[in-house]
């Protein structure tokens, strides 16, 4: 997206926006999506996403919707975002086995691990099914942190630069459909931003998607292509938090609605992905 404003992004009075879309159909979620951007783009983006509603293939939902959230420029803040890189692993055993390896070497438990795998296998929702958010576990005993276990954490406010997602697309440019990609390498740099958080296991709960991440501040964001069997409608989030350094309060805010930008100052970020 260009910067034709006439105000450097980073400031200069510069005002943005939160946009946020949710469509559902029958009351049932069928996609969603975000982005901050300059205030001078609500309308085009507000299209573009509900487009994007429209077009989702999981169906055409019955009701789509937008919020729009004025952020003063004084609010945003700004965190790096993580190198990523690819691990070729061939089968979802494999890919598991290196997601928890690495999860090993970040200082997460065998207990916390394996409780957030066992979630993730079978829908991390407690009443049945996927969760909108995250769960947090404590890395050491492996117990659930965030009140509500239904809906657990969800990040929000969050984008890249307009110049990060401008590199960011030079530097993917002929790699397909990488947008589930940079939704989730996005998302994942916000919450390594977080001190108190040591790392953050995904894979989606998209049935045809079997990809999934260990992402952490300490190595970034090592993404594994099969992490799951196709066909499987299960999967989420699970961050593993140090919970000496993690302020429940504080963070989980910080987490879900601190607008933050994710800068893309160093190309080489990704150079191996
Ligand atoms: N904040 C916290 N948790 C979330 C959020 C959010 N904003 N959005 C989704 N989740 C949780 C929720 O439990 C979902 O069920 C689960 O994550 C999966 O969401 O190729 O597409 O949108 O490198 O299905 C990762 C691999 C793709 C990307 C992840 O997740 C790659 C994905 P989905
Ligand atoms: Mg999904």
């Amino acid at each position: 997206m260009p910067t034709d404003t006439g105000q450097d992004s980073t400031g200069g009075g510069m005002s943005w926006v939160s946009v946020r879309m949710r469509a559902t159909r029958n009351g049932q979620h069928v996609s969603g999506a975000e982005r901050l951007v300059p205030a001078v783009y609500a309308v085009t983006v507000s299209n573009v996403l509900v487009e994007r509603a429209r077009r989702h293939a999981s169906g055409e939902p019955d009701r789509i919707v937008l919020t729009v959230d004025r952020v003063p420029h004084e609010a945003v803040r700004f965190a790096p975002i993580l190198a990523a890189r690819t691990v070729c692993v061939e089968s979802a055993t494999e890919g598991r086995r290196a997601a928890m390896e690495r999860l090993r070497s970040l200082g997460v438990s065998e207990k916390a691990i394996s409780s957030a795998m066992d979630a993730l296998t079978h829908g991390a929702n407690p009443f049945g099914g996927n969760m909108r958010g995250a769960m947090l576990i404590d890395r050491a005993m492996g117990e659930r942190l965030e009140r509500d276990h239904k809906r657990g954490v969800r990040v929000s406010f969050v984008d890249l630069t307009p110049e990060g997602r401008a590199r960011f697309d030079v530097c993917v440019r002929g790699r397909g459909d990488v947008s589930r990609f940079r939704d989730a390498l996005v998302l994942a740099s916000k919450v390594a931003s977080l001190p108190g958080v040591v790392a953050d296991l995904c894979w989606s709960d998209d049935p045809a998607y079997v990809a999934g991440y260990v992402a952490a501040r300490d190595g970034g964001y090592v993404r594994y292509p099969r992490l799951k069997e196709r066909g499987i409608p299960f999967g989420g989030r699970a961050y593993f938090v140090d919970a000496e350094a993690f302020d429940l309060e504080k963070d989980i805010e910080y987490l879900q609605s601190a607008p933050v930008l994710i800068e893309v100052n160093d190309p080489s970020v990704f150079n191996e992905f």
